[in-house]
Parts: structure tokens; C-alpha cells; sequence
């Protein structure tokens, strides 16, 4: 009993920490009202400096504001802060791009052979054909023939990467509602991509942030999915809604809205299955999703999830889903087992969609909130 309580008190304060990072745009929790202003101030996804914002005291008490769910050993995530430092770790850790690239550009005199093997660098790392070429342009005209001596390759480097992942674009979830209602994330992607496991991981991090979230388990087609769904839910106190097996998938998504309607909840994120037999059988299904979601409140968020691993195929699919559904966001799984993180640029372009969130490892806080500054440190090691 004695490891219950360190954990409960250990949970408590990761809370503490984790209310001070911020990972999602949302209004305050419905359910605790806060003084006075209806709405708090939207934030932005967390910045790898941000400040340390005020947290509410816990002190010993703490422990009992974790309790209110029943189940005593719910698990408090990770803050999201310190997650970002392992998508350095991940990243730096294979393919060694930023260390190769590093070695041509410092080179004395960069030749036209540099500059190819320059090139196909960046291709191998999934960066695309049109980036590619820009970039290296970008590149040469920077360095020139002097090669180091134009100034500190690395910093030129750092500099037109970052302008390739484009840090102007938005990349706040958008998990709230308006009028009252739950904000409705719909995640969508081919089977195997990663959606179930990010919808759980999203859970995570809204509940570290005391929001209320409920799940709906709307890929009918395997019981095993909908069992994993709510095995996500469970570890954190959040409700899953779900069908009969085989079921109608927007029936459960319906289901899953209203129950967050009537509940006041916060978010409400429904999972999808992922059956990719053709085009209009999928836009079918997510069209009807979709429909019947927006009968009880309009969906804010649509995330594609995509397999970082797979490459031009990925990109294939997620054609596909963008054409089917107005993807908002993207969630680029399984960075952490792929020497391609050059991905995030091609897939932004194709979709003229930001990467939101990458998926860095089969942990249940192995998701971080994209961040373009710290993605190419990771990349350049
Ligand atoms: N290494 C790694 N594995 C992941 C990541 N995200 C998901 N997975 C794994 O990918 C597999 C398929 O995930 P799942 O969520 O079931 O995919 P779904 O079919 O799209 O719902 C599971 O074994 C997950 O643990 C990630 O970011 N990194
Ligand atoms: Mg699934």
C-alpha cells in the first residue's frame, strides 16, 4: 500500500508540473469553472522555452485532487516538456543526416560532386524532390564555392531547414468547442499507422492538462481494436464509448458526441477504422462519420495519422485521406524507428497541412507537440 501512495502523491506532482506545459489550444476546463473571464486565453502548443507558467499549489493535498475519478492508481503522464527532449534523443540517434550533411558543407571547396552527394542525402531522408532542390539552391547560394568560409555551415544549415519545416505555420490542436460544446478531434489513417495508440496518447496529455475527454471507439471492425481503445481510457479514467462488433461506425461516433455533449466534456476524440479497399467506400464512411458527428457539434480537428516509415507510399495514402476528409493537422507516427524525418517537410507540402504532433515510440507518453526549431536541432544531432 506504502507504493500507492508514492505513486499517487508521485502523480500528483507531475500534474503539477504538467499543468505548466501547455500543449493545447482549448478553454478551461467546463467542469471547474474558473474565476472570472469565460474563456481563458488560447495557448500555443509548447514551445520548448517556454516559461515556466504558475502552477497551483499542491503541497499535500495534491494527492486528493488526483483522486476524484474512483480507480486510485490512475497514471498521470509525462509533462510534455521533457518529451521534446527525446525526440532529440530519437532522432539523433539514427541516420546521422545532420552529421553527414555537416562533413560535405564543410568541405574546403564544394564542388559539383558535393553538391550531389548533398542532394541525395536529403532524398534518402524522405525530404522530396522540390524541397530538395530548393534547399540545395538555397544552400549554394548561401555557401557558395568558398565553401566554410562563407560562415558557419552548420548555422546555414540550421537556418534553411527550419524554413523548409516552416515555423509560421499553426500547429495548435484545436480541442475545444464552442457555444459549450466538446471540441471533436476525428483521427483518421491507414490500419497500422498509429491512430488508436495516438488517440490514447492525445487522451493522456489532455487529462494531464484537467480537461474531461471522452473516447469513442468507432473502429468497429475488430473487437481487439475497440479492447485497446478502452484500454487507453481506462488507464487514465477517461470514458470510451463504444458499438457492437461490426457495428455502425458513425452510430459509435454519434454515440461518442452526444455522450460528450451530455456530460460536458471537454474534447471528445474518436478513432476510425482504417480500411483503405477503395476511395469511395472510404469517403463513404468518414463522409458519414462526419455527417452524423456535426448533428451534435462540429468537428475541429481532423488528424491524419501517418506512418513515418513508409514513405512515398504514406504520402500515397495521405493523398487519399485529404482528399476524403478536410485534414487539419498531422500526426507523423513511429519517427523514433525511421532514418526519415525528412518526411515532415514533404508531407506539409503535399497536404499544405502542418505536422502537429510526432509519435516517438510505443510508450504511452511517446508523443510530443511539433516543433520545427527543435525537430532540425534533433535532426542535425
Ligand atoms: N515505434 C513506434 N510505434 C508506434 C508509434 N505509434 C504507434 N506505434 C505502434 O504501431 C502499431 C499500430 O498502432 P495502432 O495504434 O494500433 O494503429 P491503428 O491501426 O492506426 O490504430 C502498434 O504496435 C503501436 O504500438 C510510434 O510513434 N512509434
Ligand atoms: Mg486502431
Amino acid at each position: 500500500m506504502g507504493i500507492e501512495l508514492i505513486l499517487i502523491i508521485a502523480a500528483a506532482v507531475l500534474v503539477v508540473i504538467g499543468a505548466t506545459a501547455g500543449l493545447l489550444v482549448s478553454t478551461r476546463n467546463r467542469r471547474q469553472p474558473r474565476p472570472p473571464a469565460p474563456r481563458a486565453p488560447e495557448r500555443s502548443t509548447l514551445p520548448p522555452e517556454a516559461p515556466q507558467a504558475p502552477a497551483e499549489p499542491a503541497g499535500q493535498g495534491g494527492a486528493t485532487a488526483v483522486a476524484e475519478p474512483p480507480a486510485p492508481t490512475l497514471e498521470r503522464p509525462e509533462p510534455t516538456a521533457s518529451r521534446l527532449v527525446r525526440l532529440r534523443q530519437r532522432l539523433a540517434g539514427q541516420g546521422n543526416l545532420g552529421r553527414s550533411l555537416l562533413a560535405l558543407l564543410s568541405r574546403d571547396r564544394l564542388d559539383e560532386d558535393t553538391w550531389e552527394s548533398i542532394e541525395d542525402l536529403l532524398l534518402t531522408a524522405d525530404i522530396g524532390v522540390a524541397p530538395t532542390q530548393e534547399l540545395v539552391e538555397r544552400l549554394r547560394t548561401r555557401l557558395r564555392v568558398e565553401g566554410a568560409a562563407a560562415g558557419d555551415p552548420k548555422q546555414v544549415l540550421r537556418d534553411e531547414l527550419v524554413a523548409l519545416v516552416d515555423p509560421g505555420m499553426d500547429r495548435r490542436l484545436q480541442v475545444s468547442g464552442t457555444d459549450g460544446q466538446p471540441g471533436v478531434v476525428l483521427v483518421v489513417g491507414v490500419n497500422g499507422a498509429g491512430k488508436t495508440t495516438t488517440v490514447g496518447k492525445i487522451a493522456r496529455i489532455l487529462v494531464s492538462e484537467d480537461r474531461t475527454v471522452v473516447l469513442g471507439a468507432a473502429d468497429t471492425f475488430r473487437a481487439a481494436a475497440v479492447d485497446q481503445l478502452a484500454t487507453w481510457g481506462e488507464r487514465v479514467g477517461v470514458e470510451v464509448i463504444r458499438g457492437p462488433e461490426g457495428g455502425d461506425p458513425a452510430s459509435v461516433a454519434f454515440d461518442a458526441v452526444k455522450q460528450g455533449v451530455d456530460a460536458s466534456a471537454d474534447t471528445v476524440i474518436v478513432d476510425t477504422a482504417g480500411r483503405l479497399q477503395n476511395k469511395q467506400g472510404l469517403m463513404d464512411e468518414l463522409g458519414k462519420v462526419k455527417r452524423v458527428i456535426e448533428k451534435q457539434a462540429p468537428v475541429t480537428e481532423v488528424l491524419l495519422v501517418l506512418d513515418a516509415t513508409t514513405g512515398q507510399n504514406g504520402l500515397i495514402q495521405a493523398r487519399v485521406f485529404s482528399d476524403v476528409v478536410d485534414v487539419t493537422g498531422i500526426v507523423l507516427t513511429k519517427l523514433d524507428g525511421s532514418a526519415k524525418g525528412g518526411i515532415v517537410v514533404q508531407v506539409q507540402r503535399e497536404l499544405g497541412v502542418p505536422v502537429k504532433l510526432v509519435g516517438l515510440g510505443e510508450g504511452p507518453d511517446d508523443l510530443a507537440p511539433f516543433d520545427a526549431h527543435a525537430f532540425v536541432d534533433a535532426l542535425l544531432g
